[in-house]
């Protein structure tokens, strides 16, 4: 084997190893899936009870980032009583809660798309 086949041969691998290095490269580097973060992001959930006098809603939800919940069952007080007016048990539902001093309080909610 001469020089300039040892040359042709070294540049062959290369051009053939340089793009899977680059492959493994970008997958490690790629951005977390776009999380859902973001202060107005919603929560997936779905109303199992409602209680129209008290103001709260039971509602079986995915896990909430934000107040750092576990999917779970639950039951949240409603901003506004008027907010329960369009719901029914069963809904599935996108919802935003906060935690309002111990008190975890739905702020926003609507039927999920
Ligand atoms: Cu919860």
């Amino acid at each position: 084997m001469n020089k300039t086949h040892k040359t042709l041969i070294a540049t062959l691998a290369v051009a053939l190893l340089a793009p899977l290095g680059a492959l493994a490269d970008d997958a490690h580097h790629k951005p977390a899936a776009a999380a859902s973060a973001g202060t107005g992001a919603l929560t997936d959930g779905e109303v199992r009870k409602i209680d129209l006098e008290a103001g709260k809603v039971t509602l079986k939800h995915a896990e909430i980032k934000s107040l750092d919940m576990p999917a779970m069952t639950m039951v949240f007080v409603v901003k506004d009583k008027a907010m329960l007016d369009k719901l029914k048990t069963g809904d599935k539902v996108r919802f935003k809660a906060v935690n309002d001093g111990g008190k975890f309080t739905v702020t926003d909610i609507q039927p999920a798309p």
